[in-house]
């Protein structure tokens, strides 16, 4: 079992104060429909090639009402971003609850997250606006710093009860596998719209992890 792994790194930046009161219960609901229209949209055409006219038209809305809960596209965008770095927590949780090894905790988490690479739109959508952030006028979360960081406390933990070599460099792994999870997703997602996103990073993690287990 891995000590209790702290998260630094995915610090999600305090959004906008100016968002609506989202008490109510309709307004959580239509955010959350604006959210998934706005993921669809990003992913299809990029931050530049989507309009809040289009994201209105996606979800059925008024642009006002679009508008209304995301003053800005840059917000809305960002909004997107902080959702998908949010699912990593979430996820590390229910894989801490399953009480594993540390190296098996780090291979069972990367393989939740081929998962949510395949599937889940709001990640496509994050991973794709991280790659266009200089074209969003707001500050996002800084990429890959909040894997990076993850994966060395765990590697560290996985070295430490002999699962890595003594002589392996946790930080370097977790370097590795950060920048070839990045690699991996986006060749999969260029060439096959991430449909063999498993089978590469089964491989890439092989290759990586093989050089330093013990
Ligand atoms: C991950 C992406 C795509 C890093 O952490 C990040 O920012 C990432 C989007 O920017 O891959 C590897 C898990």
């Amino acid at each position: 079992m891995a000590d209790k792994i702290t998260v630094a790194g995915w610090a999600v930046t305090s959004t906008d104060d100016r968002l609506p009161d989202l008490r109510q219960e309709r307004a959580i609901q239509t955010r959350a429909q604006v959210m998934s229209a706005a993921s669809q949209l990003f992913t299809e055409k990029g931050f530049s090639g989507t309009s809040m006219q289009d994201v209105a038209r996606r979800v059925g809305m008024t642009k006002g009402a679009v508008y209304f809960h995301f003053p800005t596209k840059e917000l809305l965008a960002k909004a997107v971003v902080e959702a998908h770095y949010a699912r990593w927590p979430e996820l590390l949780d229910s894989i801490l609850a399953l009480n594993l090894t540390p190296l098996q905790t780090t291979m069972k988490l990367l393989d939740g997250a081929v998962e949510a690479f395949h599937s889940d739109p709001v990640v496509q959508a994050g991973a794709r606006l991280q790659q266009e952030r200089s074209l969003i006028n707001v500050p996002l979360p800084q990429p890959y710093v909040g894997w990076t960081n993850l994966l060395t406390n765990l590697l560290t933990s996985a070295r430490a009860v002999g699962e890595l070599r003594p002589d392996a460099d946790p930080a370097a792994v977790a370097r590795a596998l950060t920048s070839g999870f990045f690699g991996v997703q986006h060749v999969s997602d260029v060439l096959n719209s991430r449909a063999d996103l498993a089978e590469r990073w089964n491989e890439m993690c092989g290759l990586i992890l093989g050089t330093v287990t013990a």
